[in-house]
């Protein structure tokens, strides 16, 4: 393509090629450019024009962007939750009430943000939402709200479209998936484990009442309307009996990913050889998951301290204490 301005006039080469352009120099001179001085001018001045315009007349339109810092010194957490996934998880035919290679598929959209942002220091899923909890001194972008929240709402939902084939192969996505994000600030760590208490005692409301709800419909043969009011006003106890008792099935012999959800938890390792170690994740998963090993630097530029984290996949409880107290450095700074 010829530049702006630029009126080009051919000859053609010299016949002979390269050897004839070395015997004779001063005739290879083949492509002569000529230029449009008034073509060249008119661009310039449109150039001139475009450029003041940006750095004055116009540039007062950023200032409607409105700073959106966080607050410092306060604990962060990120949840995302799938948008309107009753009808995405009957639309791709989900597994009820659990389907098991949906729930990996957010663990590891879950785990790709951690291996990317290493700030965060622990997340928990169930459902279609995943909670994130940054260590409390993170400076992440600045701690500027928007710029966090849509860059990791964005990278999980791309992550799950991304791998969706490696969990559920004969599964075509019919549409594109999408996540709501909001980040909460709490002020003190007693507030965060509430937070997490909290979601995960809502996973185990829903799953004991989702369990025998579809238990009573696909096993039992009641209708939808008739399981909801069979299971209207019933308390735990009576639900873990009609479970038993009428189906056999022991609540908590269940998996424990579907009781307790998903907790991904930054752990500190020390040496190669851990670093490197396969977790449970891994050994589970249908796809080989991107590696989990960390460095994170810490410390001033003169002493660095290399200390090499993994993320782990637990089924565990974190609603007590041990879950806490082994892991101090959660909650820390
Ligand atoms: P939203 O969040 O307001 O856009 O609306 P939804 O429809 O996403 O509702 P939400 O987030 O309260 O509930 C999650 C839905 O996703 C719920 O209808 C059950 C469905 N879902 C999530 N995981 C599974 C699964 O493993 N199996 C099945 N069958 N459904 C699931
Ligand atoms: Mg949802
Ligand atoms: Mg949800």
């Amino acid at each position: 393509m010829p530049l702006p301005g630029v009126v080009r006039t051919h000859r053609t080469p010299p016949r002979g090629g390269l050897a004839q352009i070395r015997s004779q120099p001063l005739k290879i001179i083949t492509y002569v450019a000529r230029l449009d001085k008034r073509a060249i001018q008119a661009d310039l001045e449109g150039l001139r024009l475009a450029i003041s315009m940006a750095g004055s007349r116009f540039a007062y339109v950023r200032n409607f962007e409105l700073p959106d810092p966080l607050l410092p010194e306060t604990y962060m957490v990120l949840r995302i939750d799938g948008h309107a996934f009753h009808r995405l998880s009957a639309d791709h035919d989900f597994a009820k009430p659990n389907d098991e290679r949906a729930l990996q598929l957010m663990d590891h959209a879950a785990r790709d943000v951690m291996n990317e942002f290493k700030d965060i220091v622990l997340a928990f899923g169930e459902s279609d939402e995943y909670s994130f909890l940054f260590r409390k001194s993170t400076a992440l972008y600045n701690r500027r709200e928007a710029k966090i929240l849509s860059t990791i709402t964005s990278l999980f939902t791309s992550s799950y479209v991304f791998n969706w084939p490696k969990y559920l192969p004969n599964t075509p996505l019919k549409y594109c998936p999408s996540f709501d994000g909001r980040i909460i600030l709490y002020p003190s760590p007693t507030i965060v484990r509430d937070y997490f208490s909290w979601r995960q005692a809502d996973t185990h409301i829903n799953n004991l009442y989702n369990t025998v709800f579809w238990a009573l419909v696909l096993q039992g043969g009641q209708t939808t309307t008739e399981a909801h009011a069979t299971l209207r006003s019933t308390v735990s106890s009576t639900k873990h009996e009609i479970l038993f008792s009428q189906y056999g099935i022991n609540y908590n012999d269940l998996p424990a990913r579907y009781r307790k959800g998903s907790v991904l938890v930054r752990t500190e390792v020390n040496g190669e050889a851990d670093a490197n170690a396969t977790d449970a994740q891994s050994l589970e998963s249908p796809s080989p998951i991107p590696p989990t090993a960390t460095e994170v630097s810490q410390g001033s530029k003169k002493k660095k301290e290399r200390i090499r984290t993994i993320v782990e996949l637990l089924h565990c409880d974190i609603i007590g204490d041990d879950f806490w107290n082994a892991r101090q450095n959660l909650l820390a700074d």
